[in-house]
């Protein structure tokens, strides 16, 4: 049983050591997304264990995630609606701004309401086999998962654009190219990759995680003199926290790691 009670089946969780592994578990139906999918992804992402410091999620069998459960999408008027994207930005918000980073591993299909939760975390690993769609303007509808705001900083509003428009399909290759995914790993190294780059995340000082994850993103959406501003209040902190100090001791005496590739 999950330390999470009464989570759908659907969802599976697991801590390995400081990362915590979100599973998509819903194979059969390609991991769409039903409200009792993403109302367990909230109920994760409020309980996440103290000690934990990167998550990851992923999904099970051939692909990531078909987006939005379609099979639900008829029953809604316009308020309800509303409702119910409100309800997706509310759970994809927990994510982006939870209590820590999130990596997305991807694999086949990447689309609609996958894409959006994928871009809800902070970085992305996209094994060979990623494809990325927004089959909303296909199927008459219009993002609703937080996709216009954050599908578009990835990438941009012409692409975003005729991802909808068009139909576009991108592959694995050009969506790393693109900024879709910030990893381009070979198939089934995605989750191996992911936890590495867990590690590091989880190396880092509390502070500037907390400073990436909550304080960055309200930079590049603000005004530049308020940006600068924030981000000089932010290294002010950061600098003299006794994390850094040490740190700082390490690289002056030797002992830190050098940067290189
Ligand atoms: C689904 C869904 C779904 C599959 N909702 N049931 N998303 C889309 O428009 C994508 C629709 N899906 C596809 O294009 C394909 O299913 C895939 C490319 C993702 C996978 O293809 P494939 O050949 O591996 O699987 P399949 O045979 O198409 O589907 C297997 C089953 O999953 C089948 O059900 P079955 O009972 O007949 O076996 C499909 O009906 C079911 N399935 N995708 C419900 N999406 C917050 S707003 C966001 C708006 C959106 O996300 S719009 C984009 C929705």
């Amino acid at each position: 049983m999950s330390y999470i009670p009464d989570l759908p089946d659907t969802l599976q969780v697991d801590v390995q050591g400081t990362t915590l592994l979100v599973k998509l578990n819903r194979p059969a139906k390609r991991n769409a997304l039903n409200d009792e999918l993403l109302l367990g992804l909230e109920k994760v992402f409020l309980a996440v264990p103290a000690d934990v410091k990167c998550a990851i999620i992923y999904g099970e069998g051939q692909h990531f995630s078909a987006g939005l459960d379609l099979s639900a999408l008829t029953e809604r008027d316009a308020v309800q609606g509303m409702h119910h994207s409100r309800m997706w930005h509310r759970v994809l918000d927990k994510v982006q701004f939870g209590t820590v980073p999130v990596l997305a591993v991807l694999h086949g299909a990447c689309v609609g309401g996958g894409l959006e939760l994928a871009s809800a975390c902070h970085l992305r690993v996209a094994e060979a086999s990623t494809f990325y769609a927004l089959p909303e303007g296909q199927r008459g509808i219009f993002v609703g998962g937080g996709g216009s705001v954050r599908i578009s900083k990835l990438i941009g509003l012409a692409r975003i654009t005729d991802m909808m428009l068009t139909g576009r399909v991108y592959n694995a290759q050009d969506g790393e190219r693109i900024g879709l995914a910030q990893y381009l790993v070979p198939e089934g190294q995605g989750l191996e990759h992911a936890l590495e780059l867990a590690q590091k995340v989880a190396g880092n000082a509390g502070m500037t995680n907390y400073a990436l994850m909550h304080i960055l993103p309200r930079i590049v959406d603000g005004s530049q003199e308020q940006g600068l501003m924030l981000e000089a209040l932010t290294a002010a902190i950061a600098q003299n926290a006794p994390e850094a100090k040490a740190r700082l001791q390490e690289f002056l005496t030797g002992r830190a790691k050098k940067v290189g590739l």
